[in-house]
């Protein structure tokens, strides 16, 4: 911890924070890249941050990202001040003396942002009023981004969310089997080539050109939203690293694939993993009269859809990792990735079974019969 305490303080003074270093703690959520919550003290005033060393074994482009992040941030930053509104829940990364948002050494890729003052996350979501505010957070953070020109933004991971192309490069990896643990997944790919036909329904209508892109925010877990301390509502939300043009669907599928799992992520007793059909209830409820006005038939149509579909992917992406040998998601144990895959193949086929129950709700909510 002294190491890295001094690597802080040097970034501290490299990104021109005022004051000096009173407390750091590692953040422990979070899959990809490694994170410290830093509390600074200048003239008796306490200020916390955020460090961050970005992964850069998943973001091959790390200056992109930030260049991306720039452009949203102050996009919202103006939006808001327009309407007279509080820009103090907006994100805000420390810049260096010559302008950079980031910086690179031997080390790596770093960046330092605000802690937005009397926030709370969470990692699970049991408060039916909470996850409603959290989906109209996320609903809201595609309304503010509406009139944002996607060509502005850079891809920052290629085909992030086509699950027809993760399951193909899944089986792929299967068939090379670089690490020799594909004979233990048989039963797991066999359950994806099942699930197959309905996970690729999304890329479908994309190809037929059914499905608007929107500028979209693509990794919309819980524990990305930001909670008002005080009163528990959703403030903002954060972690923009993956915000390119998507699918409404993606992002209302990720929150539920999610929120509304009854078990953690990565839980091993599959016996407590199941959907909730009232935190789903719960989430559409905030996030769908956002923005149900500008959405297209097919895209309310195609929500539920979106909740299977990335939970399949995600099952996908972490089985992937565990074949080609855990180099992508942080894992705490060897298997964990398998565990993770074992979870969300469990959620994707429960929601395979009840799509005609989240549909209903949907169609209740967003007041359209299909
Ligand atoms: C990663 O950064 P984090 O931990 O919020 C991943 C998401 C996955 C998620 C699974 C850039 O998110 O796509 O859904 O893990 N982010 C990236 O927990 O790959
Ligand atoms: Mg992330």
């Amino acid at each position: 911890m002294n190491d890295i305490k001094e690597k802080l303080f040097e970034l501290s003074e490299l990104f021109c924070l005022p004051g000096t270093i009173k407390d750091v703690k590692v953040i422990s959520h979070g899959n990809i890249n490694v994170s410290y919550d830093v509390t600074m003290e200048h003239e008796g005033e306490e200020q916390r941050y955020v460090f961050q060393k970005l992964n850069i074994y998943v973001f091959k482009n790390p200056k992109q990202i930030m260049s991306n992040i720039e452009k949203i941030t102050t996009h919202i930053s103006n939006k808001l001040e327009a309407e007279g509104k509080s820009r103090d829940f907006v994100m805000h990364f420390a810049h260096r003396a010559n302008g950079k948002n980031y910086l690179v050494d031997e080390q790596g890729f770093w960046r330092i942002s605000e802690y937005v003052r009397d926030s709370v996350t969470c990692n699970t979501c049991e408060d039916l009023a909470k996850l409603r505010s959290a989906g109209k957070a996320f609903g809201n953070f595609q309304v503010m981004l509406s009139d944002f020109d996607a060509n502005e933004l850079y891809e920052t991971i290629p085909n992030f969310h086509n699950t027809r192309s993760r399951i193909a490069v899944l089986m792929r990896h299967a068939n090379e089997d670089p690490c020799g643990r594909a004979d233990e997944v048989q039963e797991e790919l066999e359950r994806i080539r099942k699930l197959k036909p309905l996970g690729v329904r999304l890329n479908e209508l994309i190809d037929s050109q059914e499905m608007p892109f929107r500028v979209t925010h693509n990794d919309t877990k819980i524990n990305n939203v930001l909670f008002d301390v005080n009163t528990g509502e959703a403030k903002t939300v954060i972690d923009l690293d993956t915000v390119m043009p998507g699918l409404v669907a993606h992002d209302f599928g990720d929150a539920i694939r999610f929120a509304a799992n009854t078990a953690a992520e990565d839980e091993a007793d599959l016996s407590k993993v199941g959907l909730d059909i009232e935190r789903f209830r719960a989430f559409a409820e905030g996030f769908i009269p956002e923005l149900v006005h500008s959405l297209t038939p097919v895209e309310i149509k195609t929500m539920a859809l979106g909740a299977f579909t990335m939970t399949l992917e995600v099952a996908v992406r972490f089985l992937d990792d565990y074949i080609t040998g855990d180099q992508y998601f942080k894992t705490n144990y060897r298997g964990h990735n398998l565990v993770r895959t074992r979870c969300q193949l469990k959620l994707a086929e429960e929601m395979y079974d009840r799509m005609g129950e989240m549909n209903k709700i949907i169609s209740e909510i967003a007041g359209m019969v299909f």
